[in-house]
């Protein structure tokens, strides 16, 4: 029998660490590891077809099954690949473990091949920790705190795996010597509750506002039962941040839906007309659409004693689990009659709706996004699981999808980086192969990685129990979020030349590869494209040929703070820019503007 190496050991610590599967790509600077990976047939190895979304599939892993996503990479270009990803993992506090080869530590300093200092390229990223390993006796050592400090303080951390100490024999677990270190896997994660008089003071500070809006964020997964009670005792309306939007079921009369730019109208009016606030797990990065500072009083709550008081001025900022803090105020705030102010909210939220299904509605060229995306609510499986990408799509998801209570559905959100859906719907996938996934993108980020992690799909769908896996493009030709933020923001004329993008057939690049392909390319067929895709024995790409002229408005704005889209608009020649200038005044008049001609 060949030696055991330091790899085998990393390879039984990640079993050891629960570990079901490693999201990665080769390379002969990662070689001992994977040998240690075949000999041991466990964990799984995943390959991805680029090292970037091998690391959003290990920051999808961890968000759909709250445990620790792990990825792998060569030395060199393996390494950098990774960055976004682990990035991704950072700004949205999700542990992921890197493990990534390096050359022999013999050749470290000479300006070697692919020699790249990789402690200080994570060493932003990796913050909380990484660290490269000298010797075969720290690895145990490294990969119990690499996953400690994940979990702790969700995040990426990375360990380095020099080539030499890879293949190095296993250090002996059971040595007792000076300067040798032996360290155990596992941790227990804590109960986390403020101090009871804490919890009184911000008990007294809800129960004292008489229209109380309550944001919830990612940090409250798992707690939709006490958020509705609470806002049931207190008579406050809920909103969510884009990260917060699978917490609670979307279609409760008091739910105003998402906040921000790419929010609701209805959660526009509760910001700005409540006078008292309760976050709870969030980090919204929106703080133009909080509620004006001194106009509410403010209780958070959050996991994460950094995160108290950075988005609004709070007053009682309590650190704890979400869950555990809401049931503690439920034992002390009291029912109280606050009709009024529900009134309002509710009236808000049908107003909403209302909008949202004219604006679905509304004709387009030749089909209107926003339908495609409002046609999956009613149709989506309730044990699917939905991933989205960065881009308009976003917007369309906000508003207009109603996922069924439980469906998760993830996206980078901090980092907002396009050519994430489909590695979050593939590690879905992987996880829960008995569930249906739907993955939301642009042909912008399909064609900057969808169209490659297609092939993952193409080569995997067969093994999966549910072989259902829907990816819905957005084809419009156009990098449109980016396009409607050059007007917006910089009022200026989009950018052609930077902006439209190659015309891709999607669905034949599916039949390609085997997997069905739809092309819809009118309204009415948009509903049975749904069903045929849902329906269908293998994954789906749904080419949805839409309009690039349908404006990102943001709620409830002064004609000043979008006046900008209509000069941009204005100094565009051609008919789309029309068209867009139509849907803008329309979609303004609906939230009651009027806006003045230029
Ligand atoms: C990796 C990355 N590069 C650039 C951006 C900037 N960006 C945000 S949205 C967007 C356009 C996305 O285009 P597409 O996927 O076609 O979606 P659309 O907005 O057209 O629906 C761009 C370029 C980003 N967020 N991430
Ligand atoms: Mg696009």
């Amino acid at each position: 029998m060949a030696e055991r190496t330091a790899s085998d050991v990393v390879v039984e610590r990640l079993t050891e660490w629960g570990v079901d599967r490693v999201f990665g790509y080769s390379g002969d600077g990662i070689d001992g590891v994977l040998g240690a990976l075949r000999r041991a047939g466990k964990p799984a190895f995943v390959q991805a077809r680029h090292e970037e979304t091998a690391a959003f599939m290990a920051v999808g892993h961890a968000k759909y099954t709250g445990g620790v996503g792990v990825c792998l990479a060569t030395q060199g270009p393996g390494a950098v690949h990774l960055l976004n990803g682990l990035y991704d993992a950072k700004l949205d506090s999700k542990p992921v473990v890197a493990i990534v080869g390096q050359q022999a530590s013999t050749v470290l300093g000479s300006a070697y091949q692919q020699e790249i200092d990789l402690v200080r390229l994570f060493g932003d990223v990796c913050a909380q920790f990484v660290q490269a390993a000298h010797t075969p006796e720290q690895v145990p050592m490294l990969l119990d705190r690499a996953f400690r400090t994940a979990l702790a303080t969700r995040s990426p951390t990375c360990v380095v795996l020099p080539h030499d100490v890879q293949t190095a024999p296993a250090p002996d677990p059971a040595t007792r010597q000076h300067g040798v270190i032996v360290t155990s896997p596992g941790l227990r994660p804590a109960r986390v509750v403020p101090h009871d008089a804490d919890v009184r003071a911000a008990a007294e500070l809800l129960s004292a506002g008489e229209r109380v809006a309550i944001l919830v964020g990612q940090g409250a997964y798992g707690a939709a039962a006490e958020i509705a009670e609470l806002a049931g005792r207190l008579g406050a309306g809920v909103v969510a941040s884009l990260l917060g939007k699978p917490v609670l079921d979307e279609t409760l009369p008091f739910h105003t839906g998402v906040m921000g730019h790419l929010g609701t109208t209805a959660s526009a009016e509760l910001m700005d007309g409540c006078d008292t606030l309760l976050l709870v797990g969030t980090n919204d990065p929106w703080t133009e659409f909080y509620p004006k500072p001194g106009q509410a009083r403010a209780v958070q709550i959050d996991i994460d004693g950094r995160r108290l008081g950075v988005r609004y001025p709070v007053e009682v900022p309590l650190l704890g689990d979400a869950a555990e803090t809401l049931r503690a105020l439920l034992e002390v705030v009291r029912p109280r009659d606050n009709s009024a102010w529900r009134t309002r909210v509710e009236d808000w939220v049908r107003r909403w709706h209302e909008i949202g299904e004219a604006r679905a509605a509304a004709p387009a060229e030749p089909v209107n996004p926003q339908h495609v995306v409002r046609a999956l609510s009613g149709r989506l499986p309730t044990d699917a699981q939905v991933s989205v990408d960065v881009g308009s799509v976003v917007y369309w998801y906000a508003r207009h999808l109603r996922l069924p209570p439980g469906v998760p559905a993830h996206l980078s959100s901090t980092l907002a980086s396009m050519g994430s859906a489909l590695p979050y719907g593939l590690a879905a996938k992987l996880a829960r192969p008995d569930r249906p996934v739907v993955a939301l993108a642009g042909d912008g980020a399909m064609q900057m990685n969808g169209l490659a992690e297609l092939v993952t799909v193409a080569s995997r769908w067969r093994d999966w129990a549910d072989p259902r896996f829907v990816v819905c493009v957005l084809n419009n030709r156009d990098l449109a979020e980016v396009s409607w933020e050059q007007r917006e923001m910089e009022g200026e004329p989009r950018f052609v030349t930077s902006q439209q993008l190659p015309d891709v057939p999607y669905a034949q690049w599916a039949e390609l590869l085997g997997l069905r392909g739809l092309r819809v390319s009118t309204s009415d067929d948009v509903g049975a494209a749904w069903e045929t895709a849902l329906a269908a024995d293998r994954p789906v790409v749904i080419d949805a040929v839409v309009d690039p002229a349908i404006p990102l408005l943001p709620p409830k704005r002064p004609f000043e703070m979008v006046k900008g889209m209509y000069t941009g608009l204005d100094a565009e020649p051609g008919e789309m820019a029309r068209r867009a200038l139509a849907h803008l005044r329309r979609e303004r008049a609906d939230e009651g503007y009027d806006d003045p001609p230029l």
